[in-house]
C-alpha cells in the first residue's frame, strides 16, 4: 500500500493545500474536518485527480469520544500512518482580556490546544508500533511571540510549540520525527472565521501587502516530510517577506 497521511482540517486553506500536495506525492490520505460538503467535493476531487485512495472523517476534534469512534472504525491498514498533520485550528476574535469572549476561549483552547492533543493521541499509538511515523504540529508565528488582543489565540500557539518539543522527547524511543511549522500570515479563510464572517474586516489584513499562500506551506511541509530518514526539522518559521514581527509589517 502506498503511504498514507492523515491531515486535520483539510476543508480549507492550509490543510487543503496539503491534501492537494500529499495526493500529487501519491500518498493515500485521511482527511479529517466538519464540512461535509466540502469534505466529500475535495476527495472525490483528489481520487479523480491523483488516482489515491481517500477515506473522509468527518468530526470535530474538539469531541474526543467521536473522534475516537470515527478513527477507530478505519481498518487496520490505514491505521499504519506516515505522516499526521495537525492542522485544524482557529482564532476567534481579536479583543483585550477584559473584553474577550469566553466562549471564543474555549473554542480556541478546546481546538488549537486539545483536539490537537486528542488526535496525537491516537495516531501516536498507531505508529509506536511501527518504529516510525512524522507527526507535523502547525504553529505559528503566535507561539513564538505575543500581539496585542491576541492574548489566548497566542497562548494557545504557545502551547503547541510546548507540546511539539514535548513530543520530539517523548516519542524519540519509538522513532517518530515531530516537526512544528509556524506561519507568519497566511491568506485563507482563517481571518474571516477570526472575525465570525466578516468578510470585509478579514480583507483588511491583508491589505497593501503580499500575504503567504496555503500552498507555500504545503511545499514547507512536504519539504520537511521528503527529507531522509536519519534528518529531522524540528521547527520551521515562515514569514512573509514583507513581515519581520506579528506585527511590523511593511505595507505599502
Ligand atoms: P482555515 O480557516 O482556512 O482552515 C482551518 C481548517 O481547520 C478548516 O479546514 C476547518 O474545517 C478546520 N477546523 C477548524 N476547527 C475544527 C474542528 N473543531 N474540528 C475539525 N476541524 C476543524 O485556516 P488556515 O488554513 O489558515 O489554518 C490552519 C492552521 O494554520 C490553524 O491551526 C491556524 O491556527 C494555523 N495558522 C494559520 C495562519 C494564517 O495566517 N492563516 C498563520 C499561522 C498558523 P471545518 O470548518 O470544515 O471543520
Ligand atoms: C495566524 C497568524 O499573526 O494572525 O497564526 O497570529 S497571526
Amino acid at each position: 500500500m502506498a503511504k498514507i497521511a492523515l491531515i486535520t482540517g483539510a476543508t480549507s486553506g492550509i490543510g487543503e493545500a496539503c491534501a492537494h500536495t500529499f495526493a500529487q506525492q501519491g500518498y493515500h490520505l485521511i482527511l479529517l474536518a466538519r464540512r461535509e460538503d466540502r469534505l466529500a467535493k475535495l476527495s472525490h476531487h483528489l481520487a479523480d485527480k491523483y488516482a489515491v485512495e481517500i477515506k473522509q472523517v468527518l468530526t470535530d476534534v474538539r469531541d474526543k469520544e467521536k473522534l475516537s469512534a470515527a478513527l477507530e472504525v478505519l481498518p487496520a491498514e490505514w491505521k499504519k500512518i506516515d505522516v499526521l498533520v495537525n492542522n485544524a485550528g482557529l482564532s476567534q476574535g481579536l479583543d483585550p482580556i477584559d473584553k474577550g469572549n469566553t466562549d471564543d476561549w474555549d473554542t480556541m483552547i478546546d481546538t488549537n490546544v486539545k483536539g490537537l492533543l486528542y488526535v496525537t493521541k491516537i495516531v501516536s499509538n498507531w505508529m509506536i508500533p511501527n518504529k516510525s511515523g512524522h507527526i507535523v504540529n502547525i504553529g505559528s508565528i503566535a507561539g513564538k511571540e505575543v500581539y496585542p488582543n491576541g492574548n489566548v489565540y497566542c497562548a494557545s500557539k504557545h502551547a503547541v510549540d510546548a507540546l511539539s518539543k514535548g513530543m520530539r522527547i517523548d516519542l524519540l524511543p519509538h522513532g517518530i520525527k515531530v516537526t512544528e511549522i509556524n506561519p507568519g500570515m497566511v491568506e485563507t479563510e482563517f481571518s474571516v472565521v477570526r472575525f465570525k464572517g466578516d468578510e470585509e474586516r478579514a480583507k483588511k489584513v491583508y491589505e497593501n501587502l503580499e500575504p503567504l499562500i496555503a500552498d507555500d506551506i504545503a511545499d514547507a511541509i512536504w519539504y520537511v516530510v521528503s527529507r531522509p530518514k536519519h534528518v529531522n526539522i524540528n521547527d520551521m518559521l515562515i514569514m512573509p517577506t514583507v513581515q519581520a514581527t506579528a506585527t511590523i509589517i511593511d505595507r505599502k
